[in-house]
């Protein structure tokens, strides 16, 4: 007989016999909100005063165990009972209490279950702590905890890594006791029972001891200082689990004192505005729509990038067709497809199994006509309207009715093209980013008669590549290579005006940027821009200062990067660690600056990143202003996944809002005194300026 009581509207206890079996039901994720935290305090609080039951099992309802604390509330004021004071509580208990896992157990709900005193595990359940990734640390005792349980090393790499550890590896390591089969419910009620007969044993964790692991403390605070010095959560972790070595009150205590440091920081600010944004843009109404059914996709064009496409798709298990005009272009795609497959076995991204059913997948194809019977077609041929037109054509006659028509196209019109076929609404950009196999951006642009199931599409097949998909508007350059268009100019005046590339580069880094502009330059090949530069020569505005002198002059040497050994920097075998500047580089900066008279002004890292960053907020804000982006979290998200913009400052336009619109108004008029058809301050920014309005407002009303 059972009989099941509402605690409050996300806990209720069911009593079975001389057991209570404790669940959460708080969809989608069970997050510990303040009604779980409340509910679960309350149950543990009423079973000990009762007395009634002899072992307590909690378990949730739904996909999955406690995804953590609820993140919505960390910009309110704290609720009580905090998730630490609860789980003080369930550790207390003088009735053996269990958890039992399934889907995920993610930070605050791993927490939670260290702080019972069993913890079994159903198969396929990882568990983790990823507060890392919100700029924050294991605040509800994980740090004191876990490595009571498995030791320091592990703890320290779990809190580290953010990494999801599947149950094997958490048995093993200590950080559960048993994994078990079944639905969660009923194995609570089994191992509650269970605990009853004795042939479960339980303890509590914090009577353990947590021995002192000075190498991998050591180790990993010399790991932290060479890759994560600007971080602040990580180093704070470190010094958390070194505690976890002393008393358990203590410990917990200075994690606490050093999660409410974390909670002020403007990093967990970015990252946590990073955590929603990347939900929040396919949370649109274009996005919702029921999509068309994909199977087989056709790319056309073997370069890097279509490979790249191809092998993403082949990874999340489609089928695809490989086409190319000639022999030996379909065997390098192939061979960079297979490349591309042994290098996601190697970084254990896919099973060798899966590499070998993936290439079981990929059909090559020599010419238009293979692509007949593919749902859809993903053009990646280069940009050349010409080109692209006379594809579309064809395309439009060969593939079947309802095919989707992509273009890979980076900055090309989607109306021009869509309109040399009669099916324009069948036609949509996919702006995939190079390596398109790893990059996570995927720009969906929407042409003037684009139906809404063919954009649905493109949602659809970005979750499925797990890919961000953020909507974009026709335009030149789209939304990230457009205003990478304006604020590239930049790095090029700083060093025309003064600076040297490797300062802007140093200055850049510090910021947060994984490489500045000119190594990342290097990296891409100097005469992608070198080609646009030219092919744009004619439709230069001449009142704007021309900032490809110094660039220009490198590709003229032959010189086009990593790929030709030099570029700003000097490369023995395509390496650059550490990078070397090319000396000749100075001597062309100085005869550019002689030939057009620049008296060279120095620049501090403070005032590169300003000028910098303030160029990109100019036309992000423009973007967001003309529909291009529709909001600008858009924007944020298409850096952040695009762009290599540091992660933790949340994006362009939300470090935009850490400075405010009125400075930067003023900013862009005191750099206007030099250069006024460069500097404008957008209509939008001077609003924002004048109403005290942000970029946060504008995402609000959305
Ligand atoms: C923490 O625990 C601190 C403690 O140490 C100390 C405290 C004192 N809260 O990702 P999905 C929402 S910090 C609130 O699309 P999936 C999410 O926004 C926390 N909301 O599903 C989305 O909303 P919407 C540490 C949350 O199946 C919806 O749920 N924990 C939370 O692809 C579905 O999410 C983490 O960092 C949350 N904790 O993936 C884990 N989690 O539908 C964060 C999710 O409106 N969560 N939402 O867009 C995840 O990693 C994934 O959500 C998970 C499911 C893997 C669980």
């Amino acid at each position: 007989m059972s009989d099941i009581k509402k605690v409050n509207d996300q806990i209720s206890i069911e009593s079975v016999g001389d057991v209570a079996l404790v669940c959460i039901n708080f969809p989608p994720v069970n997050a510990a909100g303040i009604g779980v935290r409340e509910g679960l305090s309350k149950a543990i609080e009423t079973l000990n005063a009762e007395g009634r039951v002899k072992a307590i099992a909690i378990y949730a309802a739904g996909r999955t165990f406690v995804a953590g604390a609820d993140i919505t509330e960390f910009d309110k004021p704290l609720m009580q009972p905090s998730l630490p004071e609860t789980l003080n509580t369930i550790e207390a208990s003088r009735i053996p209490v269990i958890c039992v896992l399934h889907g995920t157990a993610l930070g605050g709900g791993l927490e939670l279950a260290l702080a019972a005193h069993g913890r079994i595990a159903l198969e396929g359940t990882r568990i983790g702590l990823p507060e890392v990734f919100l700029g924050l640390l294991p605040g509800a005792g994980g740090t004191q905890r876990l490595p009571r349980l498995t030791g320091m090393a592990f703890a320290l790499d779990v809190a580290l890594s953010g990494r999801q550890v599947y149950a094997k590896e958490a048995l093993d390591q200590g950080a559960i006791d048993r994994i078990a089969s079944g639905d969660p419910r009923d194995v609570a009620l089994s191992a509650a029972q269970e605990v009853v007969a004795g042939t479960l044993a339980t303890r509590r964790t914090c009577d353990l001891d947590s021995e002192l692991d000075q190498a991998a403390i050591d180790g990993t605070r010399a790991m932290l200082k060479k890759k994560q010095a600007h971080l602040v959560s990580p180093h704070l972790i470190v010094d958390a689990v070194e505690q976890s070595a002393g008393d358990f009150d203590a410990g917990l205590k200075f994690e606490s004192d050093s999660f409410m440091a974390c909670l002020d920081t403007p990093q967990r600010a970015g990252l946590i505005h990073a955590f929603f944004g990347e939900r929040a843009v396919s949370n649109i109404a274009e996005a919702k729509g029921a999509p068309r059914d994909i199977a087989k996709i056709g790319v056309i064009g073997g370069g890097t990038m279509g490979s790249g496409i191809a092998t993403s798709c082949l990874i999340a298990g489609y089928t695809v067709r490989l086409i190319e005009v000639a022999q030996e272009g379909l065997d390098r795609g192939m061979a960079t497809i297979t490349k591309n497959l042994e290098g996601a076995v190697r970084r254990s991204k896919m099973s060798a199994e899966a590499r070998d059913a993936a290439l079981g997948r990929l059909h090559p194809a020599l010419g238009l006509d293979a692509l007949a019977d593919v749902d859809l077609v993903i053009e990646a041929v280069f940009e050349q309207m010409e080109v692209k037109k006379d594809i579309f054509g064809k395309l439009d006659t060969i593939c079947k009715k309802g095919a989707i028509l992509a273009s890979n196209t980076s900055y090309l019109d989607i109306n021009e093209i869509a309109d040399c076929t009669a099916r324009p609404g069948d036609v949509i950009g996919l702006h995939f980013f190079s390596p398109a196999h790893v990059m996570r951006l995927l720009e969906i642009v929407q042409g003037a008669k684009t139906d809404a199931d063919v954009l649905a599409t493109g949602f659809a097949l970005a979750k499925k590549l797990k890919k961000v998909g953020v909507l974009a508007q026709v335009c030149d350059g789209f939304i990230g290579n457009r205003i990478l268009a304006h604020y590239s100019k930049m790095a090029s005046y700083l060093v025309l005006d003064g600076a040297s590339p490797q300062e802007v580069d140093t200055a850049l880094e510090e910021f947060g940027f994984a490489m500045g502009p000119h190594k990342v330059g290097d990296l891409a090949g100097l005469d992608i821009g070198w080609m646009t530069r030219k092919r744009k020569a004619g439709t230069r505005d001449p009142r704007e200062r021309y900032a490809g002198d110094l660039a220009d002059r490198i590709c003229e040497q032959g010189w086009f990067g990593r790929k030709t050994g030099k570029g700003y920097y000097l490369y023995d075998d395509g390496a650059a660690v550490p990078p070397v500047p090319n000396e000749a580089v100075a001597g062309f900066i100085d005869a550019i600056r002689a030939e057009k008279g620049i008296t060279p002004k120095t620049f501090s890292n403070q005032e590169i990143v300003d000028r910098y960053m303030t160029a990109m907020i100019v036309e992000a804000t423009r973007v967001v202003a003309d529909g291009t982006a529709k909001r600008p979290v858009d924007i944020d998200m298409v850096f952040l996944f695009g762009y290599g913009f540091p992660r933790f400052r949340g994006g362009p336009l939300h470090y935009a809002d850490t400075i405010g619109a009125a400075e930067l108004v003023s900013r862009i008029e005191t750099y206007a005194k030099d250069d006024e058809d460069y500097w404008q301050v957008p209509d939008l920014l001077r609003k924002m300026a004048a109403d005290g309005t942000s970029f946060a407002d504008l995402n609000k009303e959305g």
